[in-house]
């Protein structure tokens, strides 16, 4: 690409955003000359979801809050599945640690591999992107950012290449169902759920049967929910629960705080939390340009998953926009369950030969483990220990199992010796 006044605008600053700066930073470190590269992030600083905030509703701009993470979420995958390969978790930590961390730990990780090639400056914090537009005429992309803190929509900026990085775990996907207007409880949706212990004593609804569903309801029950009921639409997750949990099939309606269900059963509950996902946003993007995808390993209008091909424009690029196993690499690969494994392993062996990436990144096995260990016991899963691909170790074990922790601090984590035993909860 000549590099004459050829600028790229990338939407966001979170691990796929930043797998973008790093590649064009490796570019850079072989000598190539770079385009005009400018990141906005409409945060106060990076790390996308692993960035936690306990803000729900709009943040203090008036904008939505992106934040869909809680406190006490640990990985629900191994490690070994979304290590760098250049960027160990041994190398950045300086020792073994165990395969399921807590969310502060991964975001430490993320942010050490950053800040180590010093991607930081590309980025414009506190930056919305609010409108891309394509001109024809030029063969651009006009597009209208506002700089938060000074509540000021700045001048039109003209770039030749826009890379839209802005996840899909953010906008809630929020179903009706008939008189859940009148629950006398409290409905909410996991993107705003943030401490589990708000839920002790109580009877707790979850709708859906996925990753959010499955987390809060353990976490539900470790802080001490009286019991959590999940139903399901297309089919129950099945695991061998804890005896507090249970599954039942999609509620059919609600009558004050009784819920019916399809089997004809029913029970009284104190909460509803809508698990049910999240919708694919991106209100910024002029339509013709606009993915539209439910979540799916392979969505329809993206060439190899990632560049948009609609009406022949092949200068917009979505990253991250599939259901993921493999997060972080497959970001950085850039350039039914067990067969979803498989199907996504395939997707990232041929990204990772189409760009001559480095590296083998098939953690196809740890990922087959998991979802069998999953299947054994649920609550216990986060105990395994998985090996490296790249550096051949096996982790450590947790020091304590998960649904028995209840510091997740990074500190805790890394010395959990040296915590005080009142930070312990018996
Ligand atoms: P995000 O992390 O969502 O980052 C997008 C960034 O874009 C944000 O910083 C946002 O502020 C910014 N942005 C959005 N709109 C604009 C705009 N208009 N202008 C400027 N900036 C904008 N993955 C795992 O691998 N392991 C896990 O354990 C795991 N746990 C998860 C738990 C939860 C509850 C959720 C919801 C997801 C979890 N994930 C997990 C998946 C997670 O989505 C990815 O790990 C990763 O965060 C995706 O990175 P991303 O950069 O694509 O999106
Ligand atoms: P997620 O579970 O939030 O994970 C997102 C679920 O909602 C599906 O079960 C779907 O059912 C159901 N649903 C949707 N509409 C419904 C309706 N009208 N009635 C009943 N049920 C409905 O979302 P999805 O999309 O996986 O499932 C939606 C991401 O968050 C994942 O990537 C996950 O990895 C991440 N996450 C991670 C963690 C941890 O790491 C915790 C939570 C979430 P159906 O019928 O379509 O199957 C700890």
């Amino acid at each position: 690409m000549s590099t004459d006044k050829v600028r790229v605008c990338v939407i966001g600053a979170g691990p796929s955003g930043l797998s973008v700066l790093y590649q064009f930073n490796q570019l850079k470190a072989q000598g190539e000359q770079l385009p005009e590269i400018v990141c906005f992030e409409k945060q106060s600083d990076w790390g996308g979801l692993w960035k936690f905030s306990n803000e729900t509703g709009t943040d203090k701009y008036g904008e939505p809050v992106h934040g869909s993470m809680y406190q006490g979420l640990w990985s629900n995958g191994p490690k070994e599945c979304l290590e760098f390969p250049d960027y160990t978790f041994d190398e950045h930590f300086g020792k073994t640690i165990p395969s399921y961390p807590p969310r502060d730990a991964i975001y430490d990780y993320l942010k050490g591999r950053w800040t180590k090639h010093d991607l930081r400056h590309w980025i414009r914090f506190e930056h919305i992107v609010q409108q891309v537009t394509f001109n024809e005429a030029t063969n651009d992309f006009s597009v209208v950012v506002k700089n938060l803190p000074e509540d000021r929509v700045l001048p039109v900026e003209t770039f030749n290449y826009v890379v839209v990085a802005v996840g899909h775990f953010s906008v809630p996907n929020v179903p009706d169902f008939p008189g859940i207007d009148q629950f006398s409880g409290r409905v909410i949706h996991s993107h705003d759920f943030r401490d589990a212990s708000h839920f002790e004593g109580k009877r707790v609804l979850l709708v859906g049967a996925s990753y959010s569903a499955e987390d809060i309801a353990l976490q539900c029950l470790k802080y001490g929910a009286k019991n959590v009921i999940c139903t399901w639409r297309t089919n129950p997750m099945g695991f061998k629960w804890p005896s507090q949990i249970s599954e039942r099939p999609l509620l059919t309606k609600i009558n004050g705080n009784t819920v019916q269900f399809r089997d004809g059963s029913s029970a009284e509950v104190d909460y509803i939390i809508l698990c049910t996902g999240y919708q694919f946003s991106y209100p910024f993007m002029e339509e013709r340009l606009c993915l539209k995808t439910p979540n799916v390993l392979y969505p329809e209008g993206l060439y190899k998953a990632i560049m948009w091909t609609g009406g022949g424009n092949n200068k917009v690029l979505y990253i991250g926009a599939l259901d993921q196993f493999y997060t972080f690499t497959l970001m950085e690969a850039l350039k039914a369950h067990d067969d979803g494994i498989d199907f996504q392993t395939d997707y990232m062996t041929d990204l990772v030969k189409q760009t001559s990436y480095a590296y083998n990144l098939d953690a196809s096995a740890a990922f087959h483990d998991w979802a069998e260990f999953k299947k054994e016991d649920i609550a216990t899963y986060r105990s395994q220990c998985h090996s490296s691909i790249f550096t051949g170790k096996k982790s450590s074990p947790p020091n304590t199992p998960f649904m028995h922790e209840f510091d997740d601090s990074l500190q805790h984590f890394l010395n959990p010796n040296q915590m005080p035993t009142d930070k312990l909860r018996v």
